[in-house]
Formats: structure tokens, C-alpha cells, sequence
């Protein structure tokens, strides 16, 4: 859905600039005078700034606020549950399959082999982290599941044959055993 969005988006952003191009083409025989053309461009050209400024502020801090990583500060005294990830050809074994609700958690992730790519995703395949798997390296991915549900982890970097086969599933749960907290 959202690529068949983007690629629209794109389709119609190269006729517009089609256009642009075609008019300067179409225009670039006439002479005018420079100085006061400069000067209306000049002008332009501020007013877009600040109006790019105005809108990408926001955006900008809207999509910082967004941002998983610092899953635990934003948790703090929320001891978050650890969870060891290692990645091999071609699966992942991981220390616990299950985590709750709203509680942190963070991955250590690492490869018994060769590169891979840890990706979580919930049940619409949105990716909801990732982090690289290295052999030799532990990095560290934070990560609230704000749904309960069943998400899977699946390997982002190709690492052979059945690189398409290594996934993993992790339960996201209610912290009480009815599920009732909402
Ligand atoms: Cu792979």
C-alpha cells in the first residue's frame, strides 16, 4: 500500500518537474532584463525557506518522538527484559520467545556466523526495529511492543540460500494473565 503510495507520489512529482523543464525550454528564448528577475528570485527563494522551515520543524520533531531507541529512558525504572538473539544460517535462537505489553525490552543481538539483519515485525509486516547481526559484535536494540500479538523476526541482510527461511516468532503479552489490562 504505501509503496504503491510512493511510487504515485514519484510519478507525479517527475510530470511536474517534466513541466518545469518544458516551460524553461520554452521561455529561455526570450531576453528580459536580469537585475529585477534576480531580485524576485531572491525574494522567492526566502519565503521558501522559512516556509520549508515552518513545515520540516515540526515534522522533524514529530518523527524524533517516534524514534524506538530511547525505549528505555522514557521507561525509566522499568527494568527492561533482556532477550539474547543470535543468528545463524539459516534460523534465530532467541532466549525468550514472549514479552509483555509496555515494558522495554532489549535485544542483544548477535550472529553465531556470518552478517545478518534482525528485523522485528508486527502482524502487518510493518518493521517495528531492527539492528545488524554481527559475528563478534552485541548490539543493542530497544524496543516497547506497545500491542499484544504475535510479531515475527526475520533476517533483513541476504546471507545464502534460505536467508528467506530464517525467522523467529515473539508473543507480545498482557502483563496480567487475563489480557485485561487496557
Ligand atoms: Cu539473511
Amino acid at each position: 500500500m504505501y509503496q504503491q503510495l510512493a511510487w504515485q507520489i514519484t510519478v507525479a512529482l517527475t510530470a511536474v518537474l517534466g513541466l518545469v523543464f518544458a516551460y524553461i525550454a520554452l521561455k529561455s528564448g526570450r531576453r528580459t532584463e536580469y537585475a529585477p528577475l534576480q531580485k524576485r528570485a531572491y525574494r522567492l527563494r526566502r519565503g521558501l525557506f522559512w516556509a520549508l522551515v515552518l513545515l520540516l520543524t515540526p515534522i522533524l520533531v514529530y518523527s524524533m518522538s517516534e524514534l524506538p531507541y530511547d525505549a528505555a529512558q522514557r521507561h525509566k525504572g522499568d527494568k527492561p527484559q533482556v532477550i539474547d538473539a543470535v543468528g545463524y544460517q539459516w534460523y534465530w535462537t532467541l532466549s525468550a520467545s514472549e514479552v509483555t505489553v509496555g515494558r522495554p525490552v532489549e535485544f542483544h543481538v548477535t550472529s553465531g556466523d556470518i552478517n545478518h539483519g534482525f528485523g522485528i515485525y508486527d502482524e502487518n509486516m510493518r518493521l517495528v526495529g531492527q539492528t545488524q547481526a554481527m559475528p563478534g559484535y552485541v548490539n543493542k536494540l530497544q524496543l516497547v511492543f506497545h500491542k499484544a500479538g504475535t510479531y515475527k523476526a526475520l533476517c533483513m541482510e541476504y546471507c545464502g540460500l534460505a536467508h528467506h527461511n530464517m525467522t523467529a516468532e515473539i508473543r507480545a503479552v498482557e502483563s496480567t494473565p487475563t489480557g485485561g489490562r487496557k
